[in-house]
């Protein structure tokens, strides 16, 4: 097996497996999968970048793995994509074309479809490992989503590091329901099987009765799927035969990983990452899994906690300190942006996370927050508060907002927009949330506008956000 191998042709090659990816209805064998997946990659081959509508079905699962064996980097587009997103994503990315589902507006681009019957069995060298394997698109504090690019070396590193810490092996069933134009669902769920070897199961929805009845060994889940899995207790207790439960991509409530303990009978493992770092600490199969805390570096990976000043903060458990990782899982900057790319990527490999932590004597970490208020996490989606802002500012009927994430018992945050209205036009506040979903992305509207006749603002005019609750 080459080393950074993400071609199931190569990776698991000999054994045949009947039920290798069950998706959207449609179940393909290892050997349909590889089939028609390298025709995908012949169809493909020689193109620069390819976009994704990244929507849970086989044509997905078919276009990205077609992509990966062509050594093509693709591009994933989320499955609810609005216009000015899209647009962005396209010009930015510079896609060539649409490689497999078609979204309503195609924005000017050819395409290229996935035929699920067709086969081709022609082997494709491995492509290097530094060579980029995708450009996912994620949001900063303010201005549109930046193009992260991580190579195939990196995904390789990130999932046989997993491998290790959860004893995950081509025996299990992987079950999730999360979307595949992140690294949570895309990843770990779908490359990660794809290079394991495993079964996996893509549930749609990720709802608890779709997660009960999917008989897998090893679910991954963000929180708040984990919050309505323990909040339905025939749902989790049929969730007692499997193997692992992880959750991540936010913070895990402690009452909803005593409450998992109590009716499944396992405590979650909860690792963390981002998608410029993929997954950098977990708790693990054989090891502690404390209530709080996101474990231990995985291999290869280090961390460091500095204070403001840049100075090591001491590991007592307590001192709180901004996270900082390196390892081989990391990025390879931003597209086009070399100045954001400087930012948080040092020279000597260290990427600043962003998130503030604390470390105890045992290595075991704990996240406390984010450095900045104007990223938020809603459902385990990660939403910039100035792209919400922007695109409300382009409302006729919006003259000044702010946006925040407010503490939400589902969502670990929900996005509330305060609104200034303008004299030009009516604002009428369901019409606003409509209007960031059909630019941004249905995921990122906010779920409650609230008309204010002004925003609290400090002596220098900076909006107090902290003050909007
Ligand atoms: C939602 N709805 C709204 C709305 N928002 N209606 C009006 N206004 C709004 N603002 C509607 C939805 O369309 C839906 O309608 C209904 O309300 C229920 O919505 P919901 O509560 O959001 O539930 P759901 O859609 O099921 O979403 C919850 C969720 C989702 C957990 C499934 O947030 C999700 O998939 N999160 C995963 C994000 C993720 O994978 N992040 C990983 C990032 S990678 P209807 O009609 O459709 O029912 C990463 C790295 C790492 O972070 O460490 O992993
Ligand atoms: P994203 O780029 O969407 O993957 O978001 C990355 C961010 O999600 C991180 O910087 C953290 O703020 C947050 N995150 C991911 N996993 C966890 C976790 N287990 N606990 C707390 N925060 C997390």
């Amino acid at each position: 097996m080459l080393l950074t191998s993400l071609n199931p042709a190569v990776v698991a090659a000999g054994a045949d497996i009947a039920d290798a990816v069950t998706i959207g209805g449609t179940t393909l064998s290892r050997s349909d999968l590889v089939g028609a997946a390298t025709s995908v990659a012949e169809r493909v081959g020689g193109a620069s970048r390819v976009a994704v509508l990244a929507t849970p079905t086989a044509t997905t699962v078919l276009a990205i793995t077609g992509a990966l064996i062509a050594g093509v980097p693709f591009v994933p587009v989320p499955a609810d994509v609005g216009a000015a997103e899209r647009a962005h994503i396209l010009t930015d990315s510079g896609a060539q074309a649409w490689l497999g589902e078609l979204p309503a507006d195609p924005g000017g681009l050819p395409h290229v479809p996935v035929r699920l019957h067709a086969r081709s069995w022609h082997r494709y060298a491995e492509p290097h490992p530094d060579a980029p394997a995708y450009v996912m698109y994620t949001s900063g504090t303010t201005g549109a989503p930046k193009g992260v690019q991580t190579s195939r070396r990196a995904i390789a590193a990130d999932i046989d590091a997993l491998s290790a810490a959860w004893a995950w092996t081509p025996d299990d069933t992987l079950v999730h329901g999360l979307p595949l134009f992140h690294v949570h669902g895309l990843v770990l769920g779908l490359l990660g099987s794809l290079r394991i070897g495993n079964r996996f199961v893509h549930t749609g929805k990720p709802s608890p009765q779709n997660y009960a009845a999917a008989n897998g060994t090893l679910y991954f889940g963000v929180p708040t799927v984990w919050s309505r899995v323990a909040a339905d207790r025939q749902a989790a207790a049929a969730l007692s035969s499997a193997r692992l439960l992880v959750s991540g991509s936010a913070p895990l409530p402690v009452p909803v990983f005593d409450r998992l303990v109590e009716i499944t009978g396992h405590a979650p493992v909860e690792r963390y990452g981002s998608t410029e770092s993929l997954i950098t600490l977990s708790t693990l199969a054989d090891g502690e899994r404390r209530p709080g805390w996101v474990g231990l570096p995985l291999d290869g990976v280090q961390t460091r906690l500095l204070d403001d000043a840049g100075d090591p903060v001491p590991h007592d458990g307590e001192t709180i300190g901004h996270l900082h990782v390196r390892g081989p899982m990391l990025f390879d900057g931003y597209l086009n942006r070399a100045e954001a790319t400087a930012d948080v990527l040092a020279a000597d490999g260290w990427y600043r996370t962003g998130d503030v932590a604390v470390v105890d004597e045992a290595g075991m970490h704990r996240i406390v927050g984010r450095e900045s208020v104007d990223l938020i996490k809603s459902g385990g989606y990660r939403i910039g508060a100035g792209e919400i802002e922007t695109t409300l500012l382009g409302h006729p009927a919006v003259a000044e907002v702010a946006v925040v994430g407010l503490p939400d018992d589902d969502l670990g945050q929900r996005i509330v927009a305060f609104v200034v209205a303008s004299t030009a036009a009516e604002a009428v506040p369901d019409e606003l949330i409509e209007h960031v979903g059909q630019q941004l992305s249905a995921h990122k509207r906010p779920r409650e506008v609230r008309l204010v006749a002004a925003l609290p603002r400090n002596a220098m005019g900076k909006v107090l956000k902290k003050e909007l609750t």
